[in-house]
């Protein structure tokens, strides 16, 4: 097929583009020529030539990861009002947004495989199903042929080659994203390992990668609400092939809907992977914590979107003694070694972290990653070149005009939030103080406790332990939480977001319960607990301090882990003992029975909405043990 007008363009060089009237002519071309098109395997170029063919771009731009190739993108983000610079920081930007695409977009995500069944649990009574949206070859070839012919016309593609995890390390996989959005390029620059070295991997033999293909596309009217933040948000979709390790975005620039190493291929494709493969990908924090005592243990938790884990990876203990540090703040990879020890990696190299509550007071250490080298997106802006959002600290607008996330001026009285609730940061890991040294080990960091949590502002104590494994499991299948601005979302409501991956599984999710409880025949296996920070009083305010204060409960989850006997037993787990939890020092009251109260009400409404969830949306697919989990559970209830 003869394509009019191709260019090349050697990345990170100001090069005049060459024009070419046959893309095929300009790889072969290039891998004589340019020393970059030479490193592109042949299954690369064929890839690159067949989204050529498709949307029609006006010029290539083949990554490198330099430093130069981002300031020639941030020169033209400038250019074309997508960023603007933020002076007051090192390297800062900002960018703010077509306001119609401020998140992911999960009702417009889907998974293709022959059969629904693959995809999700199929039962009389799921309608609509909640655990995944499916879509057929047919329609997912129809949705790719009404949007992305001719999408990326007028514009650069970039060929991004990147690395999820360490580059080589035998945990690590390789992606290749092809965009026509330098914010993306940038953002994938932070977020993962990208750039020439991710080629010579692939070079060496390594051919297998993951085809991301992404276009902010263009409105049927043909007209862009706002030219320096193309999107198309009434046809945005985001497709996941798991059989052929690929993934097609059309529509969004915003975060996990454009960034497609990190919720499509990690959590997404990755845990189709993962099941193949025999491991676990996870939407999971990693920390290292270290006791009074010198010795250290890791730690991986699973809560929603915006509901922790970033702020629980960085968090700064006020218990004395104790040191925390991170290995990863949103996604683990998890898979046992041959001694039987499960080690994970984060596959990620930055973290795209929620900007507003992030402060001094709650979040220091993220307070001392993110002013150099950063992108924040759909943050509020004050008139001497910074950065503003909800709970930063306020001292500082006495001297400065803002500007919210909208572009328009703001007041404290003005009776709206200045920055966006999902505005974002998103900035390298290896600025953050308390990085784990271990963070880049290819053989991952060995995990002793795994934690579930959400918003549960009534009924959950705020820690307790699963009894065995399959009752963790079951603790994870049951997760409730209420909804954030992370997706579309609106109301307020609990929503089951089992394991913290409803919005995120590869496959049917009763095949996804058989592969956890099958890990415990793999080897040793951590011991789980469920928490829950945002338990809230009469008067709808959090009976626990949170932040910092978590360290009380992780030192309580250490010394189990330790094998203490600090437990005791309940009819939902096993509860801190008498006097167990270390409460002293806490700055403000604390009603510790408030906290921890267990309402026989509450826990029968409670199985029985877990009862009905299961039935309606899971099925006959899921596993017995689990369903015992649950009888068990109903029993031990009844007793209360
Ligand atoms: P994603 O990046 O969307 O996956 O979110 P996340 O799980 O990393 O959530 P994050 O740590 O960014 O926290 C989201 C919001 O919850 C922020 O506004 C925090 O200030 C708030 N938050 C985090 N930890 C606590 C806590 O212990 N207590 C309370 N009350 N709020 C918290
Ligand atoms: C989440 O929503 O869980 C995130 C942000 O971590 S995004 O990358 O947009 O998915
Ligand atoms: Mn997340």
């Amino acid at each position: 097929m003869l394509l009019n007008g191709v260019q090349f363009l050697r990345s990170g060089l100001n090069v005049a583009p060459r024009s070419y009237n046959n893309f095929r002519l300009v790889c072969r071309a290039l891998s004589v020529q340019y020393g970059d098109a030479k490193s592109l395997t042949p299954v690369v170029k064929e890839y690159v030539e067949k989204c050529v063919e498709l949307c029609r771009p006006e010029r290539i731009h083949i990554c490198d990861g330099s430093v130069e190739e981002s300031k020639l993108l941030q020169a033209l983000m400038l250019k074309q009002g997508t960023i603007v610079p933020l002076p007051k920081y090192k390297n800062c930007w900002l960018a703010r947004t077509n306001p119609a695409d401020v998140a992911r977009v999960e009702s417009k995500t889907f998974i293709c495989t022959d059969r629904k069944e693959q995809t999700v649990p199929v039962t009389p009574d799921a309608t609509p199903g909640t655990l995944g949206n499916w879509i057929s070859q047919e329609d997912m070839q129809a949705a790719i042929g009404a949007r992305l012919p001719g999408s990326m016309k007028g514009r650069t593609m970039y060929v991004i080659p990147f690395s999820m995890g360490p580059v080589g390390s035998r945990l690590s996989k390789i992606g290749i994203e092809i965009t026509d959005s330098p914010y993306v390029v940038e953002s994938m620059k932070i977020m993962t390992r990208a750039g020439r070295q991710v080629l010579d991997v692939l070079q060496e033999g390594n051919s297998q990668f993951v085809k991301c293909l992404h276009s902010v596309g263009t409105p049927a009217s043909g007209v862009q609400a706002q030219p320096s933040w193309p999107c198309d948000p009434e046809r945005t979709i985001i497709l996941h092939k798991p059989s052929d390790n690929e993934i097609v975005s059309y529509g969004s620039g915003y975060g996990g809907n454009s960034l497609l190493g990190k919720k499509c291929l990690a959590l997404r494709i990755g845990s189709t992977i993962a099941k193949r493969e025999g491991w676990l990908a996870e939407h999971m924090l990693i920390l290292g914590i270290t006791n009074p005592q010198g010795k250290k243990i890791y730690v991986a938790a699973a809560f929603p979107s915006a509901c922790g884990k970033t702020n629980l990876a960085m968090m700064t203990p006020t218990l004395p003694g104790y040191k925390v540090e991170c290995v990863g703040d949103d996604i683990a990879w998890m898979k046992f070694d041959s001694k039987g020890v499960l080690r994970a990696i984060n596959p990620e190299n930055g973290f795209f972290g929620v900007a507003p509550g992030t402060s001094r007071s709650t979040n220091p250490i993220a307070m001392d990653t993110i002013f150099q080298n950063t992108v924040f997106t759909n943050v509020a802006s004050t008139s001497d070149g910074g950065v503003y959002w909800e709970g930063m600290d306020k001292a500082q607008l006495s001297s400065v005009t803002v500007t919210d996330w909208l572009g328009k001026l703001w007041s404290q009285e003005a009776g709206r939030v200045a920055a966006h609730p999902n505005s974002r940061f998103c900035t390298p890991a290896d600025q953050c103080p308390i990085i784990d040294p271990a963070w880049e080990d290819p053989a991952g960091v060995p995990i002793s406790a795994i934690l579930f949590g959400g918003r549960r502002p009534d009924g959950v104590p705020l820690v307790y332990e699963a009894r065995n494994w399959a009752h963790g499991v079951f603790l994870g299948a049951s997760m409730r939480s209420e909804a954030t601005a992370a997706a579309e979302h609106k109301a307020k409501t609990i929503m089951h977001d089992p394991f913290a991956m409803r919005p995120f599984f590869g496959y049917n999710f009763g095949d996804y319960l058989a592969h956890w409880l099958s890990m415990e025949q793999r080897g040793k296996v951590p011991k789980i607990f469920h928490v829950n920070w945002f338990r809230k009083s009469a008067d709808g305010k959090f009976l626990w301090p949170g932040f910092g204060d978590n360290a009380r409960v992780l030192d309580w989850i250490f010394r189990r882990v330790e094998g203490e006997q600090c437990y005791q037993e309940s009819p939902i787990g096993r509860l801190p003992s008498q006097g167990a939890l270390n409460v002293s020092g806490l700055e403000d009251d604390v009603n510790v029975e408030e906290l921890f109260a267990l309402s026989k009400n509450f826990w029968q409404q409670e199985t029985q909405e877990i009862e009905q969830y299961f039935k309606a949306q899971v099925g006959d697919y899921l596993p017995q043990p689990v369903a015992a989990q649950l009888d068990e559970l109903k029993a031990r209830v009844a007793k209360m």
